[in-house]
């Protein structure tokens, strides 16, 4: 059976020092989750970055994390502190991240950052190179490693190779502003099947293949001179039954075993039947449209004064990327925001916005997703928001509404929900309103029919279908060479 392995910017575990030695403990974020049970069952490597600066470890420190990483089967790219500042803030956060989100005013055309992405996506290459053997799988991730599908193709023909976008990809008119454009798309192209969370965002990438190097497309094939490749949409699901088991058991612990936060919550609901809890979770990141939904919400309590006192909005912040400027000044306007609204209509007994500016456990992430009426998600782009299909897990008892912008790859499984622009905060605000007062009964009719939808496609049946698109890709290519 041949190997799978993976590839990823952040390799899935998170490493401590305590007491002069290294631990490490499993992440819990979606793609650990999902790429954890692949990689263990086809016998492959993770290779991947681990998250601390080569320049603030010992040779020995080095090599001790090296041996805990191998015993867990994972292989480390060490990057330097200047790497990291090169390549992951600058190119990966500073150019292709506000690109291919259509924040084109954000780039910064350093050309030191273009190099050292070559230099550093050539080091996951070859560390990959050092376990990969012909006819095996590897399976590479996101938007930080695009050119190394074609570096390691040019070196192994007979491995196949998968890539996964977990960010959108942009239409032709934005992606050809960039110097480097038909670098990546070589480097992307390195690979036998590349994935988009939506057909949109495919389409998007054939239009840039066609007209930037002229390669012809049929379907869902891109005809190099050589070789066929694959290209198409695998939405990202989450852990379903993960999200709705500890769900239950928290509906079902009394509430002096709750959390703190989940008795405040209680309390919050206790002054009237009445109250309702609007959520919101995202990292901080001016693609989720968190201002829009700040402006938005003080729109709704503006226009429906009935509902003061009665709903607030919990609003989860996840600190990130704080040393790119325009993370910096987003986290102003969001703190002045939230001060304005909750100096305006809030009082005493009253808390209009609920603001965290941190990352909670896992456990009270399901109590908020379970003690939330609506999830109000309005990205400005986003590749899929799992937030939204987290929400929907966490819903035991099926009531509750979700209110998500038509610029998240999620909405084009969530026909059920109440759809929005993000830029229109009238339309917004009425949508609150809307969810607000949605009678329980068509509550629970949209979120089973979201449920089953959410259920079915989950993290391991999207990897499950990834591979499987690998594995017919390998035969497509037979049959080519073979012609
Ligand atoms: C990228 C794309 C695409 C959040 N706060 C806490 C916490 N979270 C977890 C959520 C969720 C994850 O973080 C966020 O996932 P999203 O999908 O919403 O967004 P990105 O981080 O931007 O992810 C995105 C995704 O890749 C997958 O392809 O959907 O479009 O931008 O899982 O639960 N988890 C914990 N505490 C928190 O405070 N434990």
């Amino acid at each position: 059976m041949s190997k799978i392995h993976i590839v990823s910017n952040r390799l899935p575990l998170s490493i401590n020092k305590e007491n002069d030695t290294f631990n490490l403990s499993p992440s819990v974020g979606g793609l650990a989750t999902g790429m954890r049970s692949v990689y263990k069952e086809y016998g492959g490597k993770w290779v991947g970055w681990p998250g601390l600066a080569e320049d603030d470890l010992t040779g020995a420190e080095r090599d001790e994390i090296d041996d805990k990483l191998v015993e867990e089967d994972c292989l480390a790219v060490h990057l330097t502190k200047e790497e990291i500042s090169l390549y992951y803030e600058g190119f990966s956060n500073n150019v292709i991240w506000p690109m291919f989100h259509y924040f084109a005013q954000f780039i910064d055309y350093n050309p030191n950052y273009w190099e050292a992405y070559k230099k550093v996506n050539q080091k996951f290459a070859e560390k990959a190179l050092e376990i990969v053997d012909d006819g095996d799988i590897v399976w590479i991730h996101d938007y930080q490693l695009l050119l190394v599908p074609e570096m390691i193709k040019s070196v192994k023909p007979n491995v196949t190779i998968g890539f996964f976008l977990h960010i959108p990809f942009p239409s032709f008119e934005v992606f050809r502003i960039l110097p480097w454009r038909n670098e990546l798309i070589r480097g992307m192209l390195g690979a036998d099947l590349i994935g988009f969370h939506t057909y949109d965002y495919e389409r998007h990438f054939f239009s840039s293949v066609r007209r930037l190097l002229g390669y012809e497309i049929s379907f869902n094939e891109i005809h190099l001179e050589d070789r066929i490749i694959l290209a198409d949409a695998f939405p990202m699901g989450i852990d379903y039954e993960k999200f709705e088991n500890l769900a239950k058991d928290i509906a079902h612990k009394p509430l002096q075993e709750r959390s703190e936060l989940h008795r405040e919550l209680e309390k919050y609901f206790l002054v009237s039947p009445e109250r309702k809890l609007i959520l919101s979770i995202d990292r901080l990141d001016y693609t989720k449209g968190i201002p829009n939904r700040l402006h938005a919400f003080e729109k709704f309590l503006n226009k429906y004064p009935e509902f003061k006192n009665q709903v607030s909005l919990i609003m989860l912040v996840v600190p990130s990327r704080n040393e790119v400027e325009q993370y910096k000044l987003l986290k102003s306007e969001v703190d002045e925001l939230v001060g304005r609204i909750n100096g305006q209509y809030g009082d005493v007994n009253y808390t209009p916005v609920w603001y965290f500016y941190r990352s909670l456990p896992f456990e009270n992430l399901i109590e908020l997703y379970s003690s939330s009426d609506v999830a109000l998600i309005t990205p400005v782009r986003d590749g899929m928001n799992l937030v939204a299909k987290e929400y929907i897990a966490s819903r035991v008892n099926q009531s509750g509404v979700i209110i998500i912008s038509e610029m998240a790859g999620a909405v084009k499984e969530l026909g059920e929900a109440i759809i929005i622009n993000p830029n229109n905060e009238d339309e917004i605000a009425d949508s609150i309103q809307q969810a607000l007062t949605m009678p329980i009964e068509e509550q629970r009719r949209r979120m089973r029919y979201l449920q089953d939808r959410i259920r079915r496609y989950d993290v391991f049946k999207w990897s499950g279908e990834f591979i499987k698109g690998m594995k017919k890709v390998e035969g497509i290519q037979r049959n080519f060479l073979a012609k």
